[in-house]
């Protein structure tokens, strides 16, 4: 069977399949793609049944390929910026303190409520243009920025419309439980009833989520209101997931096992019963570096003590306007290597493969297996070592998005 692309003479191939720790690497192979999915990854090169006429070619001499990323947890719908609180910021103010004053997520909740659908989805695009050229090509987006009915369904709208229109595949969760809107100021229980009554079945009925996620943080939603919000979300239909841990300890990690939760988020302040439970449940740990860096915390989530564990560990970008405003994941390599010392191995994995299991999308992209969506990234570097080691800059030369090219010597195409 001939393929209808081919990329040869890869320096590596960074296959990530498997459920080992490493990345799967092959060095000196190539990858045909046959119908939008992978049809074969192997060392040396290919048979010549395999080109014909109409394959298109790809020269991958000194490069290394990947799956295509995945970055599993972003707010990728959102109005405005947040760039006037950086001196408040730097006085050294804290996060959930500039949230009790109304800013931080709730500045975000006023630009959201006051954009149209079409100006968020223009300035969602900008965002799905730099993942894209950034190695990007599935990405976890949440909503949470509307809290009231009409712009909580303005946001997943827009994201499941910009799944069909932009070639990154985007994958929504609901996160009204994201802060108590003024309107409900003081009335968590009301703004809770809201939800379940109002929004989370229309969300459901409407399909316009896959996934449910509640902010577990002292100030926010406690465990006790969270672990209740899981349960209706459960009745409902919804996957979970949960921003777990991030500053406070709450036993956030232990009620995502609890719960039996797809992931749970940040970690920072994670136990290590918590741990230990996540290892048990099966959750997946997606970790959020960027945003520890961003915060200045200071520290950073265990990842090593969670993989020595068994856990599954993600690596996401938390793209949002207060706390990592980055799209890019090579961006994020970073902290994940000197913040938390994985391996660009484990980093590699960690976006991808485990990031797909995040999304429970394991069957579908992650690695380059036969079967398996083609989404692949070309890094003009000879090896994986190379793109975590190299920092700052954006090494993708090419991405292929179901088998096509959208992204040709660093340009979308
Ligand atoms: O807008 O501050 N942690 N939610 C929970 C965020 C960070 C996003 C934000
Ligand atoms: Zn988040």
């Amino acid at each position: 069977m001939f393929a209808d692309l081919i990329i040869i003479n890869a320096s590596n191939i960074a296959t990530c399949a498997g459920n080992q720790q490493g990345a799967g690497i092959i060095e000196q192979g190539y990858i045909a793609v046959k119908d939008g999915r992978i049809l074969e990854a192997a060392a040396g090169s290919p048979s010549q049944e395999m080109i014909n006429s109409s394959t298109q070619v790809i020269d991958a001499t000194g490069k290394t390929v990947t799956p295509g990323l995945v970055d599993a947890h972003t707010h990728l719908v959102h109005g405005g910026s947040r760039e006037k609180e950086l001196p408040l910021k730097l006085k050294g103010v804290p996060y959930l303190e500039i949230l009790k004053m109304g800013g931080g997520i709730l500045s975000s909740v006023r630009n959201t409520r006051g954009a149209s659908k079409e100006q968020l989805k223009e300035k969602a695009i900008k965002s799905l243009n730099q993942m894209l050229m950034h190695g990007t090509t599935t990405v976890e987006a949440k909503s949470g920025y509307g809290l009231d009915f009409d712009t909580e369904v303005k946001c997943l709208e827009a994201a499941k419309e910009l799944n069909i229109e932009h070639p990154v595949d985007i994958v929504s969760t609901y996160m009204g439980a994201h802060a108590i809107p003024e309107e409900f100021k003081g009335n968590t229980q009301g703004y809770m009833d809201f939800m379940f009554e109002k929004v989370m079945p229309y969300v459901a009925d409407n399909k316009l989520a896959e996934f449910l996620d509640v902010f577990c943080e002292h100030g926010v939603f406690s465990p006790e209101e969270s672990r209740v919000i899981m349960q209706k979300a459960k009745q409902l239909g919804f996957k979970l997931k949960i921003h777990a841990d991030e500053i406070v300890p709450l036993q956030g990690a232990e009620l995502a096992s609890e719960m039996g939760a797809v992931s749970a988020d940040h970690l920072l302040a994670a136990s290590d019963q918590g741990i230990e439970a996540m290892a048990m449940a099966r959750v997946t740990a997606v970790t959020l570096p960027g945003t520890s860096f961003y915060l200045m915390l200071g520290k950073y989530a265990q990842a090593r003590k969670m993989i020595d564990a068994g856990v599954r560990v993600a690596i996401a970008t938390d793209y949002n306007p207060g706390t990592s405003p980055t799209e890019s994941l090579q961006t994020i390599m970073s902290f994940a290597c000197f913040g938390m010392k994985l391996t660009p191995e484990e980093i590699i994995k960690g976006m991808t493969l485990n990031a797909a299991y995040a999304l429970d999308r394991q069957m579908e992209v992650g690695s380059i297996e036969k079967g398996k969506k083609a989404d692949l990234v070309i890094f003009d570097a000879p090896n994986v070592d190379y793109i975590v080691y190299h920092y700052g800059i954006n090494h993708v030369d090419t991405v292929i998005k179901n088998g096509k090219v959208v992204v040709k010597n660093r340009q979308i195409v």
